[in-house]
This record gives C-alpha cells, structure tokens and sequence, in this order.
C-alpha cells in the first residue's frame, strides 16, 4: 500500500449531506440518549478508525457511504470541528472553554492599602460568606444593597461601624458570594475584623490577586483583563490608567479575538481544502489562500504595533544617556527633567554614579538614566562607575548617546562601538551653541538617527523628546485610544507574527497546504494565550502573584 498518499484526516463528507447530527468523527463516541447513537458501537468505531488507515487513497465518499449504513454518527463531517477541539471549545473570546471554578475554601483581605485613612475595606469572597456575614453582622443582608452595621466581635460588641454590601454568586466580582465591610480606615479596627472573620475558622487569608484569579477562573474576565487590573492599579500616568481601563474594559481583548475569529474563518477553510482537494468542490484556491494570509500579516502587524505601544505605556521605558565624560549628559538630563537632578561640573568625571529619574512625556513615561562618562580612570570609585554604565546601556530600551558637537561630533563611531549594535540609539550632538550648528534633527547623519542640542541653552529639545518618541515605537495615533498591553502578550503576538510568515513561505508550494493549516493553528494558540483559554498553572501563578492583596 501506498503509505505517501494517505492522509490520517477522519472526515468522510459534508455535514450538510446527512442533515444535523454532529459529532466529531475522531472522538467516536456514541451519545447513549439517542436511540440511532451506535451505543456498543465505540469497539467497532475504533475498529474502523484503525482499518481506515490502511486505505491507500482519499477515502472520502466511499466510506461516508459505508459508514451512513451502520451509524451515520460517526461519519459527519465538520471542519469546524476539529478547529474548535483545537482550542479547547470555545477558546476565541467567550468564557465557555473555561469551566467554572467554585472554590470550597474562602478566602479575605483589607482591600485597602496599609495605613491610615478615611475607610478601610475587608473583602471576603467564597461559599462561607454568607456565614461570615451572620457572624459579624447579625444577619445575611439583602444582596446588592449598602446598609450601615455594628462589626460585632464574638461577645456581639461592635468593634467598628461601617457599610456592608453583599453580592450573590455569580453576580460579584469573583463569581462567587462576596461581602465587603467598608470600616475607618484603621489598621487597629481593620485587624480586629480581620482576626473575628479568620477566627471563625472557614475562611482563609488571600493570596495576592486571589479574588481577580476567582474572577478569571470563574469566568468573569480573561486573562488580559485580569492583567489590566493590576496595570490599572500600578499606573502611574494618566494616559497608563486610561488604557488600562480600556483594556479592562476588553478592548484588547476583543481585538485578540475578532483577529482569532478570522483566523479560525481562514483556517476553516484551508482544512477543508485539504479534505476535499479531490473533490470539485474549490474551497480555497492559490490566489484566496495567499490572500488571506497576506490580510491576516497585515493585521496582525497593525494589532502588534498598537500592543508594542500598550505596553510601553504601562512598563516606561528606560533611556539611558551615555557617551564621554564632559559632553553633557547631565546638563541635558536635567534639562529634560527641568530641575537640577544631577551635577554639572566641567571637571570630567564628576558623575560616578548611575542616577535615575523619571519624566512622562505624552503619557509615555521614561526612566531617564544619566551615567558615568565611559573613559579609563585609576580612580576606582569612577571606574565602578564606568562598569554600571555598562550594565545600564546593556539594559536600555534606548541609547542616548551623548557627544560633545565641539570635539566628539567628528568620531561619533568609535563611540557608537561602545553602544550593542542592536540596541535602539539616538546620537546627540551636544554644545550645538558653541559650534553654531542648526539645532534639531539631523537628516542623514550617517545613518543614525541625530539630534543636535544645547543643554544649557534649551535647545533641540523638542526634536529630541519627538525622535524618543519615534524611536520607541510611541506616536499618538488620532482618534484610537490606546489599550494597555504586557511583554507577555507582545511575546505571543510576535509568536503568531513568525508563523503567519511561516505559513506564507509554506503556502507558495501547493504541497505545503498541511503545513499552511499547521502553521496557521499554532499562531492561533499564540494568540489563545493571550486570553488565557491554554494558559497553564505556571503562568497564572506568575500572573497573579504579582497583584497586591485584596485584589
Ligand atoms: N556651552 C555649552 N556647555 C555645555 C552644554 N552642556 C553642558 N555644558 C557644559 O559642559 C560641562 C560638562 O557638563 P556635564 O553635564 O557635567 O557633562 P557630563 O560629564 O557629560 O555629565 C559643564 O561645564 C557644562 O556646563 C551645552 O549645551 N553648551
Ligand atoms: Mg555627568
């Protein structure tokens, strides 16, 4: 037998052909409710399942035939199914592949942060809640409704006053029942309510980001929502916090999955191509398949970009001025920061030290690293010094390499060795005043990206903050309110990104169709991930662990 030509696929024909029945031809179960179902069946499915693949050729109608005379069950054909077994039911968006979790351990936490304040909230969340609530309330309140109570300890003396509000699975935060008790903000009252809910015995203290983990688990959010709780929590700009309410909100996570949703279109109909490539039925030709894939880049790159810039707006990015001693690179880091942050001196090697500040610009906010000048010292303090540039420049998302206009301008390359070549830079040429250059960007400065500026003059540095800007990605786009991202899902996007390029490279050689679809589903898991319908333990441990508690 002619192993090469046969292809281990178990679809025999159209859905449509046999009307409604539905199942999946590589699971072979029988449904024992139905009368036709095969029940006692499944031995002699697999039996057939093991004699199809000695068949030597498409075995397509032949065997939806043979198969239509026993238990047409079996046989169906669905090429959304075995995409949508892919992914684990519906793993493009909804909930459903992610069975709900109830928890039988409660679990509470001050919700609020440490410290003294006008209120101070407990959350607690799980089945014994409502218990919890008959304890320190004197009664289960109606859900949904803020009410003022006593918080009884156990002799039913008050320990605080405060509102109560209950929330009814599923209709909470978590999922599951919660009650919060929105005390004073005292760490002495809020410890004592602490320990009266603890002591009860059937509730646990929380693990940080337990509750958005319940949330997730029970499918109230997906995992980039989670994810954007905590980045709305950690923001530290107004445009971070904006963003993070909107991905919050789902805006990243719908464009994950309107994106999936074409993906899985195409791959639809690329898998049924190959099941029925003898057939003249024409799903998908050349051209189409080309096609698809080349709109699915596109879109993707569009999606990337708009993460690449989700997640420069949550993380910062750390910019590093370096270069010789003298240039001004500590002129020009306060001048950016408009306050005297480091010492100016022209005596060279007066900072020794890496000193870093923060500046947002647009919302973007930049870690501004001002180092040591890079030269060879017998002073050991500054050669320390010296090393931690070093380690600064390497750990950079952007060089600003510093050079003095009147001296350095001219072997800005020697200097450029000091820089790892893939290392986004921008080359400034300082003390532009003295040398009466016109300040601002340089066009063709030898290929790099050039700024020319005074420091102490405030000059070019306007142009400089716009090419930081451009350099890492950062442009306001008009009317498209950006949506936070993490590393995380930038990994996973450029994940899909290379096997999309894959299955184009794949897809200009008819035969590598299998390869196309294979290519095609495994950018689709990338992107699964994203929303944490494949995720596994591992990575939401990482995920929640780095929420605060109470969240
Ligand atoms: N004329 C002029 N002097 C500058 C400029 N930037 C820095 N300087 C001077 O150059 C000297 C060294 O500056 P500094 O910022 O300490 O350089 P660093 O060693 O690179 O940090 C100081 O005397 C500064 O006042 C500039 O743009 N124009
Ligand atoms: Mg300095």
């Amino acid at each position: 037998m002619d192993q090469g030509s046969f292809h281990p696929r178990p679809l025999l024909c159209f859905a449509d052909t046999y009307g409604g029945v539905n199942v999946r031809p590589t699971v072979f179960k029988s449904n024992p409710s139905r009368p036709d179902s095969a029940e006692d069946y499944d031995g002699f499915a697999s039996g057939l399942y093991f004699l199809f693949s000695l068949v030597s050729s498409r075995f397509g109608a032949l065997l939806a035939c043979e198969q239509c005379s026993v238990y047409h069950t079996t046989v169906v054909y669905n090429p959304e199914d075995r995409v949508r077994e892919d992914l684990g039911a519906e793993a493009l968006g909804s909930q459903a592949g992610r069975a709900s979790t109830r928890c039988e351990e409660s679990i509470a936490a001050i919700a609020t942060p440490p410290g003294h304040g006008g209120i101070g909230i407990i959350r607690v969340s799980g089945p014994a809640v409502k218990r919890v609530a008959y304890w320190v309330l004197g009664e289960e309140p109606e859900p949904r409704t803020a009410r003022v109570y006593e918080f009884l300890d156990q002799n039913k003396s008050p320990i605080d006053q405060g509102l109560a509000i209950f929330f009814n699975n599923p209709h909470s935060y978590t999922g599951e029942d919660v009650l919060e008790l929105h005390g004073h903000g005292s760490p002495a009252a809020l410890d004592m309510l602490m320990t009266r809910i603890l002591e009860l015995g059937t509730v646990r203290l929380a693990r940080p980001g337990e509750f958005t983990e319940r949330a997730f688990l029970n499918g109230k959010l997906d995992l980039a929502q989670a994810e954007s709780v905590a980045d709305l929590i950690g923001s530290r700009t107004h445009a971070a916090a904006r963003a993070a309410k909107k991905s919050l909100e789902g805006a990243f996570s719908k464009e994950i999955t309107s994106f999936s949703k074409n993906l899985r279109e195409l791959r639809v109909q690329i898998e049924a191509e190959i099941d029925f490539s003898d057939e003249p039925v024409g799903v998908l030709d050349d051209d189409k398949l080309r096609a698809g894939l080349d709109e699915a880049a596109e879109a993707l790159e569009s999606l990337l970009c708009r993460a690449k810039r989700g997640a420069l707006l949550g993380g910062g990015a750390k910019v590093v001025l370096a270069g010789p001693a003298n240039a001004g690179k500590s002129s020009l880091m306060n001048a950016l920061l408009a306050e005297e942050r480091s010492i100016v001196h022209n005596s060279p090697g007066t900072t020794r030290d890496v000193i870093e500040s923060e500046i947002d610009i647009d919302g973007l906010l930049l870690r501004l690293t001002d180092t040591a000048g890079l030269r060879q010292s017998n002073d050991e303090v500054e050669t320390e010094g010296v090393r931690r540039a070093g380690n600064a420049i390497r750990g950079a998302d952007l060089v600003l390499l510093v050079l003095d206009d009147t001296n350095d301008g001219t072997n800005y390359h020697e200097w450029l060795k000091g820089v790892p070549s893939r290392k986004s830079t921008i080359v400034i040429l300082n003390k532009c005043d003295i040398t009466n250059r016109p300040y601002g960007v340089i066009p063709d400065f030898f290929g790099e990206v050039t700024v020319a500026t005074s420091a102490t003059k405030q000059l070019g540095l306007n142009s400089l903050l716009e090419a930081i800007k451009q350099q890492l990605g950062y442009s306001i786009m008009s009317n498209e309110e950006p949506f936070m991202a993490r590393h995380r899902h930038l990994r996973a996007l450029e994940s899909a990104k290379v096997n999309l390029a894959h299955a184009a490279a794949n897809a200009k050689d008819r035969r590598g169709i299998e390869l196309v679809a294979e290519d095609v589903r495994i950018a689709q898991q990338a992107l699964a991930e994203i929303l944490g319908t494949v995720s596994n333990e591992e990575l939401l441990g990482q995920i929640f662990s780095t929420f605060c508690i109470g969240k």
